[in-house]
C-alpha cells in the first residue's frame, strides 16, 4: 500500500512536532516546512528526525516560508502532499501588536497561498487542508460557552488574520470544492510550549525559583480565563478533521476554565511552593507561604491593548461527529507541565555549578 504524504507548516513548533510524531506512527510520510534561522530551531523534532542520507526516512524537511509563495508553490508541487496541515503562524497574540503588517502577511495571507497553490497546482480533489483557527476568533465573547456558530469579534492584529484565514479556508472549499476545514482551538499547552506563553512561562520560572536560580515571575493579566487542554490530545483531533467524508469545521476545547492566578496556585503546588496573594491590581502580589518572599508581580508591560479576558468552549460537535474527547485533564496538564520544568531547571542549576553556565541562555 502506498504511503499517505502529509504536509505540515509550522513543523518546528509546539503543534509540528506533536503532529509529525502522531503522523510518523500512523504510517505517513511526513514533509515539512521550517523558516531559515540563524540558530537551529529543529529541537522539537529532532529525534524524530534522521540524517537524510540514510535509508527509509520518513520526515523530510523543506526550506520555506508563508510570506514566500514561490517556495510555498515549489514545495507543494514536488511533494504532492495529500493533507496540509497549515500551522504555520506569528502565533503570538502580544507581540502581534508590535508586529501587526508581518502577522497579516504570515497569518492571514499566507493561508492564501497554499490554498491558491492547491488550486494552481490542479490539486483540489487531491489535498486535503487544515486551517490552524483559534478561539481568539471569538475575542470579545458574544455566547457563552463559545461553539462554531458563536459570532466572531476579534481583539488583536493575530485574531483579525486569523479572521481572515478562516473565511478563506471556507470560500475555498465553497467556491472550488476543496476539502479544507478549520480547527477552532482554544489554548493547548504542553512541556514543549513556547516559553513565553503564559503557562510555560509559568512553570519554568516557578520551577527556577524553587531552585534559586530566578527571584520573580512577573505576569500581566493574573485575571483573563482560558479554555486549557493538552496539544498532544488536539493534534489528534487535526488529523481526524482530515479523515472525514466531508470538510466540516470544529471546535476543540475542554469546557473547563480556570484563571491566570489559579494557574500559578496549582502548578506552584506541584513545585513545592505555597503562594499568598495581597494587594489589588498593578499591586497585587504573590508571597512564598513559607519564607515570605515576593516571588510574583504584576508588570503592566504584559498588559494587552486589547484583551481577552475569556474564553470557555463547547466541544460537543467533536464529541458527536468525531468521537473526540480531550484525554487530559487539566490537573494533569499541570503536573506534567511542572515537573518537566523542575528536572530542566534542576539541570541547567547542575551545569550552572559546574562551571558551564555559558552554554545556557539568560533570562
Ligand atoms: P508555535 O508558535 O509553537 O509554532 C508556530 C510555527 O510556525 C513554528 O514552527 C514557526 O517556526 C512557524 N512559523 C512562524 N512564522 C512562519 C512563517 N512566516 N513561515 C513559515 N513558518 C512560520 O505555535 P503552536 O504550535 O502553538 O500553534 C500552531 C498553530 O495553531 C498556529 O497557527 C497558532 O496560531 C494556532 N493556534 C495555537 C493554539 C495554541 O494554544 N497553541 C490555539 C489555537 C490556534 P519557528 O520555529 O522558526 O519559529
Ligand atoms: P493567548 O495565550 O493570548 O490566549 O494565545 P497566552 O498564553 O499568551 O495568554 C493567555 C492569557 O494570559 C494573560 N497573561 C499573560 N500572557 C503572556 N503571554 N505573558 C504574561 O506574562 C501574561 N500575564 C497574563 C494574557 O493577557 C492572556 O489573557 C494563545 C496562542 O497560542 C495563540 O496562538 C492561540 O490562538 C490562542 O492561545 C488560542
Amino acid at each position: 500500500m502506498t504511503k499517505k504524504v502529509a504536509l505540515i507548516t509550522g513543523i518546528t513548533g509546539q503543534d509540528g512536532a506533536y503532529l509529525a510524531e502522531l503522523l510518523l506512527k500512523k504510517g505517513y510520510s511526513v514533509h515539512g516546512i521550517r523558516r531559515r534561522t540563524s540558530l537551529f530551531n529543529t529541537d522539537r523534532i529532532d529525534h524524530l528526525y534522521h540524517d537524510p542520507h540514510e535509508a527509509g526516512v520518513d520526515l523530510t524537511l523543506h526550506h520555506g516560508d508563508l510570506t514566500d509563495s514561490s517556495s510555498l508553490m515549489r514545495i507543494i508541487q514536488l511533494v504532492q502532499p495529500d493533507e496540509i496541515y497549515n500551522l504555520a503562524a506569528q502565533s503570538h497574540v502580544a507581540v502581534s501588536f508590535e508586529e501587526p503588517e508581518y502577522t497579516a502577511n504570515s497569518d492571514a495571507i499566507g493561508a492564501l497561498r497554499i490554498l491558491e497553490a492547491i488550486r494552481i497546482l490542479g490539486l483540489e480533489k487531491k489535498t486535503r487542508f487544515y486551517q490552524a483557527s483559534t478561539s481568539e476568533l471569538y475575542g470579545l465573547v458574544q455566547e457563552v460557552p463559545q461553539r462554531e456558530t458563536t459570532p466572531f469579534y476579534p481583539r488583536s492584529p493575530y485574531a483579525v488574520a486569523k479572521l481572515y484565514a478562516y473565511w478563506i479556508t471556507v470560500n475555498y472549499r465553497e467556491a472550488y470544492g476543496i476539502y479544507a476545514c478549520n480547527g477552532i482551538l482554544f489554548n493547548h499547552e504542553s512541556p514543549i510550549r513556547g516559553e513565553t506563553f503564559v503557562t510555560r512561562k509559568i512553570t519554568r520560572a516557578l520551577a527556577r525559583i524553587k531552585l534559586g536560580s530566578q527571584k520573580t515571575l512577573y505576569l500581566g493579566n493574573l485575571d483573563a480565563l482560558r479554555d486549557w487542554g493538552h496539544a498532544r490530545d488536539y493534534v489528534e483531533m487535526q488529523w481526524l478533521m482530515l479523515q472525514q467524508d466531508t470538510a466540516e469545521d470544529f471546535v476543540i476545547a475542554t469546557g473547563e476554565q480556570h484563571s491566570v492566578r489559579e494557574f500559578v496556585e496549582l502548578s506552584a503546588k506541584e513545585i513545592g511552593l505555597s503562594i499568598r496573594w495581597e494587594g489589588e491590581g498593578v499591586n497585587e502580589k504573590g508571597y512564598d507561604a513559607v519564607t515570605g518572599a515576593c516571588i510574583v508581580e504584576v508588570d503592566p508591560r504584559y498588559f494587552r491593548p486589547a484583551e481577552v479576558e475569556t474564553l470557555l468552549g463547547d466541544p460537543s460537535k467533536a464529541k458527536e461527529k468525531l468521537g473526540w474527547f480531550p484525554r487530559t485533564s487539566f490537573m494533569d496538564l499541570v503536573k506534567e507541565m511542572a515537573s518537566e520544568d523542575l528536572k530542566s531547571a534542576e539541570r541547567e542549576k547542575f551545569l550552572a555549578e559546574n562551571g558551564y553556565d555559558s552554554y545556557l541562555r539568560k533570562e
